[in-house]
């Protein structure tokens, strides 16, 4: 049986990836969304990269050139997308696509259409802000997949050359420095995975200890935008910009993995916990600033700057998947699920042709909805949109829908470890299992054995943070993995129940912008509450929840009651304390933040005052 690769593939560590091969999605949550993104928004992207000009750069000459530096990007994670698909009907576009690639490498293995040519800046002549090295990344890591769904092919080859390149170039005898924009260290161990040339791992550990000595220019956001302000492993936090964090962070443990270095493992697992306890959002995004797409510091974490960008979710998914591969711990795989529902399902629209960018917690108007078929910049947007001048989060959400299914369980030598809960087919050795469930709406999940062999071994499931009173097979288990070992019999089932109710949540007193709020949880969605809900004339932005109001479940929406506080448009915006009961009861419905703004523009908070 073909395993049909995985995304990360560690030739060692406390778990082994299964391959797509191994889990295949069955109807449920996550198969709609796979299937959604396979075929509307695989077409979709397409169109956008030839109407922007994107890969016909790949065909014409410079002076024609459209689009951002990094354009060329979006191109790579298409195909990437497209590889972890690996669907037949697809093959002749993906075909396609790699010969206009192909044709535009340049015979030493260097491939980008913004530098170079005739007319353009040379090559590596802005490292910290070129993003050359970032692009050859992508198009390696696309290699990658394709290596590991189909074998050797154009794509593939393209990839190793760019590579030899890259390590020709940025050798040891080569220029000592760095790309602004990591990626390039986690696709070159990847490489070197897949093909075992270890001049590639070596290039890798030369990026990542070379960075923050420093060695790239200062720039106005300050180095630790780009990670080059301090030594990886001397680093307390992830800091700076936010997917350049997290891809690096996760080159860096692809790293430590494969030259065993437990120090830098260590490392990165230190900062891993610091941005997980005082830089998240609670929808398990991050980046609080706007600007630079930045972390904010520890606890700042304001839900009207919410920037959360699509791409910094599935940068975090691909860390916290390496270090649940090397570590195990069910922390890791806790903040997957939470990105998954409330960062990944949030941002495309059900059609799978708007997107949003930026993951905002608290909408104050209704936002616009931006034209059909036309480009918005960055994150303008305050409503979904078809395409970005800077789109990189709808690639990306496509190649991380294409390998979704490797995400879901792993094995090791006791057994497998279900990780994420949705209905599929897993195998793995002689094991083989179907789990069925309607999660996140019910909490109950089973796992029927369909293959087992005749000696012991270990099923584990995962039990999330927020499960307290979950169960399995009716007995009670605690948050982290519930191991059952025994001699399994074909036909048998196990009972999850993860007991999803609504659940009131609070913050940690130091996240100070939402101090005297509560939000709603049910299971691993984080609800919200929207405008187009509320009975006329009361406005969002003056609601407080009743203290001790009841959760009620009503139609897929949490009902929670409230007031209407009264407010003065024309005063002074400040006085002494107010009397607490003012204001007109009101019912609020609150749904799940992944569905917001999907019935028109409207505005939205997750974070609920109660004062
Ligand atoms: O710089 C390339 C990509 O564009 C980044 O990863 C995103 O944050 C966006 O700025
Ligand atoms: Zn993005």
């Amino acid at each position: 049986m073909r395993r049909g690769g995985t995304p990360a593939a560690p030739s060692t560590g406390r778990l082994r990836p299964l391959g797509l091969g191994e889990v295949t999605l069955r109807p449920g949550f996550w198969q709609r969304r796979r299937d959604v993104s396979r075929t509307a928004s695989f077409a979709h992207i397409e169109h956008w990269l030839e109407k922007a000009g994107w890969l016909p750069n790949f065909d014409l000459p410079s002076g024609l050139r459209r689009g951002r530096e990094f354009s060329d990007s979006e191109v790579y994670k298409f195909l990437e997308a497209l590889a972890w698909a690996d669907d037949p009907a697809l093959e002749d576009r993906y075909r396609a696509i790699v010969a206009r690639v192909a044709a535009a490498q340049q015979p030493d293995g260097y491939l980008n259409t913004n530098f170079g040519r005739p007319g353009q800046a040379a090559r590596y002549s802005d490292l910290e802000w070129g993003h050359e090295l970032y692009c050859h990344g992508h198009l390696i890591q696309a290699g990658v997949a394709r290596a590991r769904t189909h074998g050797h092919d154009d794509l593939v080859t393209v990839a190793v050359r760019a590579a030899d390149h890259v390590c020709d170039t940025f050798g040891p005898d080569g220029i000592a420095s760095v790309c602004g924009h990591a990626v390039i260290e986690t696709a070159l161990v990847e490489l070197y995975r897949v093909t075992g040339d270890r001049r590639y791992l070596e290039q890798a550990r030369l990026f990542i200890d070379r960075r923050g000595r420093p060695v790239l220019d200062d720039i106005e956001f300050g180095r630790a935008y780009f990670q080059d302000d301090v030594p990886i492993r001397e680093a307390r936090s992830l800091r700076g910009h936010a997917v350049r964090a997290v891809y690096l962070a996760a080159g860096a443990v692809d790293l430590a993995v494969e030259t065993g270095d437990d120090g830098l493992l260590d490392a990165i697992d230190r900062q891993w916990r610091h941005a997980a306890a005082r830089r998240t959002y609670l929808t398990g995004g991050i980046g609080s600033r706007h600007q630079d797409e930045a972390y904010g510091d520890d606890f700042v974490l304001p839900p009207d700057r919410a920037y959360q960008e699509t791409c910094a979710g599935v940068g975090s998914i691909m860390l916290a998947w390496r270090l649940l591969l090397a570590r195990g711990d069910a922390r890791y795989a806790d903040l997957i699920e939470r990105i998954l529902f409330n960062i990944i399902a949030t941002s495309p629209a059900d059609d799978g042709t708007r997107f949003f960018y930026a993951n905002t917690l608290h909408q104050r108007v209704p936002g616009a909805e931006p034209a059909a078929g036309t480009q918005v910049p960055r994150a303008a947007s305050s409503l979904r949109a078809s395409w970005f001048a800077v789109s990189c989060c709808p690639t990306n959400l496509s190649r991380t829908f294409a390998s979704l299914a490797a995400y879901v369980a792993t094995s090791d030598d006791d057994g497998v470890q279900i990780h994420q809960y949705t209905p599929a087919s897993i195998t793995a050795g002689g094991v083989e299992l179907d789990v069925d469930t309607a999660y996140p709406d019910d909490g109950r999940v089973t796992v029927r054995i369909v293959r087992t062999p005749d000696t012991p071994w270990t099923l584990a499931l995962r039990i999330p943070g927020w499960a307290t009173e979950a169960t399995v097979d009716g007995i009670p288990a605690a948050p982290g993995y519930a191991r059952i070992t025994r001699r399994f019999v074909a036909g048998e089932t196990i009972v999850l129940d993860l007991a999803v109710r609504p659940r009131v949540t609070v913050a940690d007193p130091r996240i100070d912008a939402v101090r005297g709020s509560v939000a709603i949880e049910r299971g691993p969605l984080v609800y919200c509450a929207e405008s187009v809900d509320l009975p006329p004339g009361v406005a969002l932005d003056t609601i407080r929840l009743e203290p001790g109001t009841d959760l009620v479940e009503r139609d897929g929406a949490v009902i929670v009651t409230g007031r209407a506080v009264p407010v003065d448009d024309d005063a002074w915006p400040y006085a002494a304390p107010g009397v607490s009961d003012a204001g007109t009861a009101v019912e609020i419905p609150l749904y799940p933040y992944h569905r917001w703004a999907r019935r028109g523009p409207s505005a939205m908070r997750v974070w609920i005052p109660t004062i």
